[in-house]
């Protein structure tokens, strides 16, 4: 909810009753999820609301909240915890913003099991390669100069710990991920500009997308801490999410169109390693 502000000024003996944009935004999205007024008044009371205010909000014309054109993976954020239970682990809400849809989590790894990670997908990284939707196929992309691997979804119980720890802390089921993807990035390697969904004017997009559908999110988990450098660019909206180990970012896209403003990059690394995992989420069984 957003915090109580001074928004009632007494003017000519009356109390003006004023309601924040984001106070109205954010009744309109508890209602669509079912909350029911009287709880809602209650709460914002409690969060230090002026009542007057409150009700005001509540008798307010419903601002129209843009719905999702497709079903997205979502953390439960209503309430704005300040950590989610993931069964096995608490995963802490460090950042949220709402347009392009990003979420930063924190301790979705411990240090240990990044290390661990690190160490099994190690023997196995080569050269990136992106899908080429041109036709459907993989290549060798100059945008990537990085080393990566995947693995296949629970090959290992630590992969399988993971995806169950995702899956749970974004609502979205384990078999709509693809395989975990883990990179190495190297000093001046980087991943320039890009979205994740794939573009559907390309000819191979159709038979990408024949297997689970399109991309609708991706979460980055960042494995360990590049001496300098190697940010997670978001330059639409002049973000640059800094590697923490255990850390993650978490980005999702209705539509596969740059309207979603999730154009992003992984900045070029200035010295010492840049590791990360990343889970891409597809709107459909991926298997
Ligand atoms: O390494 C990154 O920060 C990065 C940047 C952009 C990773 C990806 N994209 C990705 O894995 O899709
Ligand atoms: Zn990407």
């Amino acid at each position: 909810m957003p915090h109580s502000m001074t928004s009632s000024s007494p003017a000519q003996g009356h109390v003006v009753a004023s309601a924040s944009p984001q106070l109205r935004q954010w009744i309109a999205e508890q209602r669509r999820i079912g909350v029911l007024d009287a709880t809602l008044l209650t709460a914002m009371t409690a969060a230090g609301w002026n009542e007057a205010v409150a009700r005001a909000a509540l008798q307010a014309p419903p601002m129209v909240v843009a719905t999702p054109k497709v079903p997205l993976p979502e953390p439960a954020l209503v309430g704005e915890p300040g950590a989610i239970d993931v069964g096995d682990r608490e995963v802490r809400v460090l950042m949220s913003m709402k347009g392009p849809r990003v979420v930063l989590f924190g301790q979705i790894l411990s240090d240990a099991e990044c290390a661990a990670l690190i160490a099994a997908a190690r023997p196995r990284l080569a050269r990136s390669l992106t899908v080429e939707t041109a036709s459907g196929g993989e290549e060798i992309n100059a945008d990537r100069t990085s080393d990566g691997m995947f693995f296949q979804r629970g090959e290992l119980p630590l992969v399988q710990l993971l995806e169950a720890r995702i899956a749970r802390l974004l609502n979205w089921p384990v078999e709509n991920g693809e395989g975990l993807q883990v990179l190495r990035y190297g000093p001046g390697a980087e991943y320039k500009p890009h979205h994740d969904y794939f573009d559907p004017d390309e000819p191979g997009t159709a038979t990408i997308v024949r297997r689970g559908g399109q991309r609708v999110g991706t979460l980055i988990i960042y494995l360990n801490e590049p001496a300098q450098g190697g940010a997670t660019v978001f330059p639409e909206a002049s973000l640059q999410v800094v590697p923490q180990r255990g850390h993650a970012v978490f980005f999702s896209y209705d539509q596969p169109d740059p309207s979603t403003r999730t154009l992003h990059g992984g900045a070029p690394v200035i010295a010492g390693e840049k590791w990360i995992a990343t889970k891409w989420l597809r709107q459909g069984r991926f298997d």
